[in-house]
Parts: structure tokens; C-alpha cells; sequence
């Protein structure tokens, strides 16, 4: 073992024992039917809800409380007339008022609506700056902030108002210290905005803020609460299963020099496909995530550079027959991500007549290549210029691996050109994993460079530039926001695959997330584990 580099990572905080002991009561029928029953009166509501700003308001609500997927119909029919009635107008009646116009405009591009940024015209001087007298109104630039994240690239009016909303939401936190839950509102939108927010964190979070609120709507509240607790306790479903065959495919005791995150890879796998009824693509997705965490703990740190090219040759060859050539270790890690495969592929097989056994090998090696070429440069002291950097790199951090496999299993059925045209790796493939490999990025590289790895992005930009490291991080931030506007664009507005827009979208949202305070992941600290308690483990009080 001599000579091999070591991870030193910390065992799993999660044992199988505890994760078998979770429990919760809203599996129960009853429940399902008092939720059946929520969602009929909230029907009734929308139907009553008439008046343009109300029905906004209500979308917004839902939304936030994670509960609008039960109204997609009629959420989608009021904001059709909603963009129809601006359409034909010009956007002449979007108003002057600014909470009201940026609601509109957020909720319409949320939905794939192209509404002009030139409605915020009306709020800007001559000199072309937004009026300094709005600032005053909280409600409104919280609102024109939210709407800024729904921008596309080259949109400078969006640029202003992001601009203006941030920095005056930043001098009204010393204003309104007094308001607690106006803070606790205006730091949490300024930590992240509405747009890139993880569903069910999300939900979580504003349910709380909802309760307090003194004209709450009670229905809307109730099933909030109550469809949040159901979801967790499918969820408590999911995660047993997973924890019993992550024990009993031995792997934490086979690999022990590997990270061990199966409960964190849950977390992965529930920010990027939350809906309730893709139980079975959050296990495919828990599990390879897995899988690709070993793999790339083998490649980054305890593989000899002529054992990866044994490991990557048998991966691109998909050759269980030369399993017998690779060191143990390689043996169980190949043969477990064969296995994995190969059921899901029959999976599919059997419910799709579909065989994707070749487009799910390819996605391996090509994930493998990309991890065999950052050793080969670690080894020969090689340093790629940033861009060389990041196309190996958003494949070798299993963005597009990550993405096939939620296609494979949320879409049903699977269209032959539309796979073929994602395995050319449009936007909707390579911007969610470019955004995940920028964000880990700047949380994991510096214990990176402390154990030894390849050049990341930071390192790379700095040996282009000559920056700073300071300024090399404020350059992958700006790299990370004009990715996000264009998957805004080619994604949000335009892509063709409309069931599959959210769930790209979304990886770049739980990817946020998981980084926004470190390396979230690799070290699962204080939020991911809060995060976890919090839709996994404790249910929401319902009296
Ligand atoms: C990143 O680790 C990471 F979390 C991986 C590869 C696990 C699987 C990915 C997901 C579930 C998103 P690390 O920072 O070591 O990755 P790199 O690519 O930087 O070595
Ligand atoms: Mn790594
Ligand atoms: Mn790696
Ligand atoms: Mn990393």
C-alpha cells in the first residue's frame, strides 16, 4: 500500500441502524385522503380567485409552499391569459407598481414565458439608473431582486436591477433589525434567491414563514404541511432501502479508503428530483451517485496511475471478463457499477422495449476517460489552460452522467432522436454540469490542493491570468452566474424537452446548495446534515 495518497475522509454520520429506526405516522391512508380532500378545497379557491393580482399571488404561494404541482392545470391556464392579455398590450398594462409587475414578470419567464425586461423601464431615470424613491418600497425591490434571476445573458436592464435590488436590500437590513421576520426574509433572499432555492428546503422554510403570517390562508397551510410530512415519510421509504443495499453490497468495508456519503448522495438525488412519484429515479440516482463517488475517490486519490489505466480500459471495453486483471478493490467497484447498470437497463428493457446497454456504457467511459485524463495530468505535472480545464472537467464531475440517468428513469417513453441529440451535449446537459463542477469547485478545492489533485478551475484561471486566488474565485462566480442565465435561456425558455426542463435545472439548484458553505458533501457539516434532519428525519407539528 505504500505510496498510495489518502483521502482521510471521515466515516459516515449516518449508520445503517439509525437510518432503519426512522419513522413516521403519514404513510397512513388516512392522510393521503385528508390531502385529497385539501387539494379539492384548494381547487375551489383558485376557481374563486378572479381578480389578475390575487391569481398571482396565489401562484407564488403554491409555489413557494411546494404544493403547485398538484395545480399544474390551472396554474398553467392563468398564466397563459395572464401573458396573453400583456401579449396583445404591448406589455403596456404590466403597471407602475413594482411588486405587482415583478411578481408578473418572474412567474411568466418561470414558465417559459418571453416577457421583455423593458417592462422595468418605467421604474429608471433618464440617466438610465433605477429611481432612488423606490428603494424605500421593501416589498417591491425584494420582488424586482427575485424577478432579476430570471435573466438571460446581455440583459443589461436585468443586470441594473439586480444590482440596485442587492445593494439596497443590504442597507435595509441595518434599517429593519427591529422587523425580525422582515430580516430573517431579506438575509435569506440575499444568501440565494427564489429562482436557484431547492424545492423542498425551500418549502420548508417558507411554511414556517407562512404560519406567521396573520392572513395565512389555512387550506393552503394545512396541505403544505401535510404533503410535506407524506413526502418525508416516502422519503424515510427510500432511504431504508437504499441504506440496506448500500450494507449489503459490503462496500464501506471492501473500499474503506473511499467516502462513504450514501445518505448525502439522498440529499443529491431529492434536490434534484423531489416530485413524489419518482421514488424509483431517486434510487437509481442515490445509487449511482454512490458509485461515482468511489469511482472518483479511486481516481483522484488511491489508484496507482497503471491500475486506473486497467480500471479505465475495462470500463470502456464494459469487459466483465477481464475482471480477474484489476486489484480487488477495482473488482468489487467495476462489478457493482455493472451490476447497477445492467438492472437498470433491463428495467427499462422490460417496461420500454427499449435497450440502452450501449448509451449507458458510452456514458461510463466516457465519465471514466475524462477521470483517467485529470490523473494522467496530476502525474505528468501538467497545467491545462481553464478552458481545456472545463471540458474534461463538467464531464469528469458526473454532470452529464448524473442528468442521462434521470432521463433514463423520470421519461417514459424515451425518444430515440431526443437521446441522440442530448448525447451531443446541448445546453440542457452541459450548463447544469458546468454550474456543479464550478460550485464544487470553489468548495472543494482548497482541502484538494492540500491532499493533491488535479489543477481545478481556481488554479487554472491563476496560471492564465496571473490573478489572485481571491480573483480567481470572484472569476468562477461570474462564470457560474452567466451559466445560470444561459440556462435560463436554452433551457427555461427554450428547450423542447419540456419534462425534463425542471429536473436540469434543478441540479444546478442542489449543486448551489450542497457548496454554498464548503465542501458540503465530502465534509457533510452542519447545514447538509441540518438539511437532511430536516426532510428526512423530523416531520412538521401539526396539531
Ligand atoms: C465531488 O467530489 C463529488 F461530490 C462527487 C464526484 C460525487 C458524486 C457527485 C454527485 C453526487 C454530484 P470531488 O470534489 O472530489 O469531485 P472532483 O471532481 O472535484 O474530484
Ligand atoms: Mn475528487
Ligand atoms: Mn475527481
Ligand atoms: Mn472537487
Amino acid at each position: 500500500m505504500e505510496g498510495r495518497r489518502s483521502g482521510n475522509y471521515s466515516s459516515s454520520i449516518w449508520d445503517d441502524d439509525y437510518v432503519q429506526s426512522l419513522s413516521s405516522p403519514y404513510s397512513a391512508k388516512r392522510y393521503l385522503e385528508q390531502a385529497e380532500e385539501l387539494k379539492d378545497q384548494v381547487t375551489i379557491i383558485m376557481k374563486a380567485t378572479e381578480d389578475q393580482m390575487d391569481q398571482l399571488e396565489l401562484i407564488d404561494i403554491l409555489q413557494r409552499l411546494d404544493i403547485a404541482y398538484y395545480f399544474q392545470d390551472e396554474i398553467g391556464k392563468m398564466l397563459e391569459k395572464i401573458y396573453l392579455t400583456e401579449h396583445c398590450n404591448d406589455y403596456s398594462t404590466m403597471g407602475k407598481d413594482l411588486y405587482p409587475v415583478s411578481l408578473k414578470f418572474r412567474l411568466l419567464r418561470q414558465n417559459g414565458y418571453q416577457v421583455p425586461q423593458e417592462v422595468f423601464c418605467c421604474f429608471m431615470d433618464e440617466q438610465g439608473s433605477f429611481q432612488k424613491d423606490i428603494a424605500e418600497d421593501v416589498k417591491g425591490v425584494m420582488s424586482l431582486y427575485e424577478a432579476s434571476f430570471l435573466s438571460l445573458e446581455g440583459e443589461t436592464i436585468m443586470d441594473l436591477a439586480r444590482e440596485f435590488s442587492a445593494s439596497h436590500l443590504k442597507k435595509k437590513l441595518t434599517e429593519i433589525e427591529d422587523d425580525k421576520s422582515l430580516t430573517e426574509q431579506v438575509r435569506h433572499a440575499l444568501e440565494l434567491p427564489l429562482h436557484w432555492r431547492v424545492q423542498k428546503l425551500e418549502a420548508r422554510w417558507f411554511i414556517n414563514v407562512y404560519d406567521k403570517k396573520f392572513n395565512a390562508n389555512i387550506i393552503l397551510l394545512e396541505l403544505a404541511k401535510l404533503d410535506f410530512n407524506i413526502s418525508q415519510a416516502k422519503y424515510q421509504n427510500e432511504i431504508k432501502q437504499m441504506s440496506r443495499w448500500y450494507k449489503e453490497t459490503g462496500l464501506v468495508e471492501k473500499l474503506s479508503f473511499a467516502r462513504h456519503r450514501l445518505v448525502e448522495c439522498f440529499l443529491w438525488a431529492l434536490g434534484f428530483i423531489p416530485e413524489l412519484q419518482f421514488g424509483y429515479a431517486r434510487k437509481i440516482l442515490t445509487k449511482i451517485a454512490v458509485l461515482i463517488t468511489i469511482m472518483d475517490d479511486i481516481y483522484d486519490v488511491y489508484g496507482t496511475l497503471d491500475e486506473l489505466k486497467l480500471f479505465n480500459d475495462t470500463i470502456k471495453r464494459w469487459d466483465i471478463n477481464s475482471l480477474d486483471d484489476l486489484p480487488e478493490y477495482m473488482r468489487i467497484c467495476f462489478l457493482a457499477l455493472f451490476n447497477c447498470t445492467n438492472e437498470l437497463a433491463y428495467d427499462i428493457l422490460r417496461d420500454q422495449g427499449l435497450n440502452l446497454i450501449s448509451n449507458l456504457r458510452k456514458l461510463w467511459a466516457e465519465l471514466s476517460g475524462a477521470y483517467y485524463l485529470e490523473a494522467k495530468w496530476y502525474y505528468s505535472g501538467y497545467f491545462p489552460t481553464l478552458n481545456e480545464y472545463l471540458n474534461v472537467a463538467y464531464i469528469s464531475i458526473s454532470g452529464p452522467v448524473l442528468l442521462f440517468h434521470a432521463y433514463f428513469s423520470i421519461i417514459n417513453p424515451i425518444n430515440k432522436e431526443d437521446l441522440q441529440n442530448l448525447e451531443h451535449h446541448p445546453g440542457i446537459i452541459r450548463f447544469p454540469s458546468m454550474v456543479l463542477r464550478l460550485t464544487d469547485d470553489l468548495g472543494t478545492t482548497s482541502d484538494e490542493i492540500k491532499k493533491g489533485d488535479v489543477p481545478k478551475s481556481i488554479q487554472c484561471y491563476m496560471n492564465d491570468t496571473g490573478s489572485s486566488e481571491e480573483g480567481a474565485r470572484e472569476y468562477i462566480k461570474r462564470l457560474i452566474d452567466v451559466t445560470l442565465k444561459r440556462m435560463n435561456k436554452e433551457i427555461l425558455m427554450e428547450s423542447p424537452l419540456r419534462n425534463f426542463v425542471g429536473t436540469a435545472m434543478n441540479l444546478a439548484r442542489i449543486s448551489q446548495c450542497m457548496y454554498q458553505h464548503g465542501d458540503g458533501f465530502g465534509i457533510p457539516h452542519h447545514e447538509t446534515k441540518k438539511n437532511l434532519v430536516c426532510l428526512i428525519v423530523e416531520p412538521i407539528h401539526m396539531p
